[in-house]
C-alpha cells in the first residue's frame, strides 16, 4: 500500500555525529547526478581520466532507498550537470580547465559530453526518474546554484535533505554545503555516494558530520529503511 509521507511525527536514525531527526513530509530525497556521464565508459568522468567502473556499485542501494522512498509516497530531486546546447552556461574556465580527453560539449560516444538532452546526460536507468519527481539540470557542482532548487522546495514546505549520488566529494559535497548555508538539515546516505578516489569519500564523509555536523549528518541507508518500513506499520491516525 502506498501510504503518502504526511505525517508530522518526526522520524529518527542513528547517524554521526548524533541522531538524526526529520518530518517525511518536510523532507526530500535529494539524488546527485546518477548519469550516464559519470557512471558510464564515454563519459564526461573518464574524459577527466576517471575509473568510472567504482560509482556503479552504489546502484542497488540506491534502488533500495528510492523504492523505500517512492513506496512512501515522499518527494524526490533529481539532479543533472547539464550545459546548454550553446553553452552560453558554461563558463569558459569551467570548459578549459585541465587536460580532458573531451571537452564539455565535444561528440563523446554518448553524444555531447554534459549537454542537456544527450545520451549521455540521461540519469541511468535503474534511478530513472518517474513522472511528479524533480529534475534539475545544474550547470555548477552544486545543486543550487543557478537552478530554481531552493524556491521549489520552499513552496513545498521542505527544511530537511537526504542526499545521494556522485561524486561525494565534489557534486554531493558541494550541494550539501549550499543546503546548509540555506537553512536545511541535510543527511548523506554513505554506501549511497561514492568519488573516482574512495580516500576522497571518506575525507569527504568525515568533513560533513566534523564539528558537531558542521555541513550535516551522515549514516548507512540500512537505518533510514528501518525508519521507513516501521513507518508503513503505524496505524492510520499517526501517519496522517
Ligand atoms: N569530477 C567529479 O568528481 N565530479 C564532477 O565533475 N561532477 C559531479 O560530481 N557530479
Amino acid at each position: 500500500m502506498t501510504t503518502a509521507l504526511q505525517t508530522s511525527a518526526s522520524l529518527t536514525l542513528a547517524a554521526e555525529p548524533f541522531a538524526f531527526s526529520f518530518e517525511p513530509a518536510r523532507t526530500a530525497l535529494v539524488i546527485i547526478d546518477m548519469q550516464r556521464d559519470f557512471i558510464e565508459p564515454g563519459g564526461f568522468g573518464q574524459t577527466l581520466g576517471n575509473d568510472v567502473s567504482l560509482l556503479a556499485a552504489i546502484v542497488p542501494a540506491c534502488q533500495a532507498v528510492l523504492a523505500a522512498w517512492r513506496a512512501r509516497g515522499g518527494l524526490v530531486v533529481h539532479t543533472r550537470e547539464a550545459h546548454r546546447a550553446d553553452l552560453s552556461d558554461c563558463p569558459p574556465a569551467k570548459r578549459n580547465r585541465g587536460n580532458p580527453s573531451l571537452r564539455i560539449g565535444d561528440m563523446g560516444a554518448m553524444g555531447r559530453i554534459l549537454i542537456a538532452g544527450e545520451p549521455g546526460n540521461q540519469i541511468i536507468e535503474a534511478l530513472a526518474p518517474v513522472a511528479g519527481e524533480i529534475v534539475i539540470d545544474k550547470p555548477g557542482k552544486g545543486a543550487f546554484y543557478a537552478t530554481g532548487l531552493h524556491e521549489l522546495l520552499q513552496q513545498r514546505g521542505i527544511s530537511h535533505l537526504i542526499f545521494m549520488g556522485v561524486t561525494t566529494e565534489v557534486c554531493v559535497q558541494t550541494s550539501m554545503r549550499e543546503a546548509n548555508d540555506r537553512g536545511y538539515d541535510s543527511l548523506l546516505l554513505t554506501d549511497c555516494t561514492e568519488s573516482y578516489f574512495p580516500h576522497f569519500k571518506a575525507s569527504a564523509v568525515a568533513m560533513v558530520h566534523a564539528q558537531g555536523g558542521i555541513v550535516g549528518w551522515t549514516a548507512g541507508s540500512a537505518g533510514l529503511l528501518q525508519v521507513l518500513a516501521n513507518l508503513a506499520h503505524l496505524p492510520d491516525e499517526q501517519r496522517c
